[in-house]
């Protein structure tokens, strides 16, 4: 019988780290980044793309770091009416880091793919990525702690917040701690964080100029497709239709390589939370499509968050296959509507 060992994963996957020296134009996605890298490659993208990549600034972390995204939007929209806005969140949790790979792997799949599915989503939406937004915790699993989740910000004896318990929905209620010493603390108080101020303030700026109908969180692992709500059982007014978009994600990304992925209420299928970025941007911003994935592994996967590195792309292709059939169907439904200002 084979045993699986931790530390074997986590120096393997270690063995598929490049060089944080590495420039980012070799990025690519057979292998796990740095941040340097990230920012460099968005710096590319960016130099190569002027008329369809724009940067973002949400704002410095505790640490200093930049936090940093991109629009991508196909061009200017026609002078009577706009793209719906799609927001994708990677890389709140440090340790997950198959989030900010995949959230990149989205990015330049839009820009480069010729995959029909993909083409038709990058000329419909204007998409917002922010691939790290908790840069310090993420840093310091590469050079500290592999399985670190939080912030880096001191709270008395113990370092960090989890970010997805900040945000200013039902704050420090169900399933959050207010102990800094546990993972899942709230912080000491709603948006105490600069990178979910930085990140909320930013959206509520954005939230209807830039027409963000859908919010993304990126996570790892579970192979959960979650919508509202994380605080409560009771159900969001459009449950249904976010369950059939669900559901049709589902049925999409299983395509591809037979990964089962489940979808419900965060509440329900995975584990009450309170205070996560997702149900804050339902409910204050209402943004009425609004998921938090969880990629793989599997929920009894002994990997944790050590997906090896071969994975990415193949995670990757089948959450675009999933998404693609959520705009669709969320389309289909009615959500992105173009309403004519003047
Ligand atoms: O606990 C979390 O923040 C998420 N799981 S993770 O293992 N990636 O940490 C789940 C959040 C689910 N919350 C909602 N759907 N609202
Ligand atoms: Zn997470």
């Amino acid at each position: 019988m084979q045993t699986y060992n931790f530390q074997d994963a986590i120096n393997e996957q270690f063995r598929s780290v490049q060089p944080p020296t590495t420039p980012g134009r070799q990025m690519d996605w057979m292998h796990y980044y740095h941040l340097d890298t990230i920012y460099d490659w968005m710096d590319s993208l960016i130099a190569d793309n002027p008329d369809r990549v724009q940067p973002i600034e949400l704002g410095n972390s505790y640490e200093s770091r930049r936090i940093r995204g991109v629009k991508v939007s196909a061009g200017p929209a026609s002078p009577h009416h706009q793209r719906t806005g799609i927001f994708i969140e990677a890389g709140i949790h440090a340790r997950e880091w198959i989030s900010p790979a995949v959230g990149t792997f989205i990015l330049d799949q839009l820009l480069h793919s010729n995959e029909p599915h993909i083409r038709r989503m990058a000329s419909t939406f204007d998409w917002y990525i922010v691939p790290v937004l908790n840069p310090d915790g993420y840093a310091f699993t590469f050079g500290g702690d592999r399985m670190w989740r939080k912030t880096r910000k001191p709270n008395g004896v113990c370092v960090g917040t989890d970010l997805n318990r900040n945000f200013e929905a039902h704050w420090r209620s169900i399933g959050s701690s207010a102990d800094p010493c546990a993972e899942d603390f709230t912080g000491p108080a709603a948006a105490s964080e600069p990178e979910s101020a930085q990140l909320s303030a930013w959206l509520r700026a954005h939230r209807n100029g830039a027409r963000i109908e859908t919010y993304i969180a990126l996570h790892s692992f579970s192979q959960m497709l979650m919508f509202p709500y994380g605080y409560t059982d009771r159900k969001p007014g459009n449950y249904a239709d976010l369950l059939r978009i669900g559901q049709a994600a589902v049925r999409a990304a299983a395509k591809r390589y037979g990964t089962p992925y489940q979808t419900g209420s965060g509440h329900d299928i995975i584990y009450p939370t309170s205070g996560g970025s997702v149900d804050w941007a339902f409910d204050e911003l209402h943004v009425p499509i609004a998921f938090t994935m969880e990629l793989r592994g599997a929920a009894e996967s002994a990997a944790l968050f050590n997906l090896p590195a071969a994975e990415i792309v193949p995670v990757g292709e089948e959450l675009l296959d999933g998404l693609a059939a959520m705009l669709d169907e969320a389309k289909g439904l009615g959500y992105y509507e173009i309403s004519c200002a003047d």
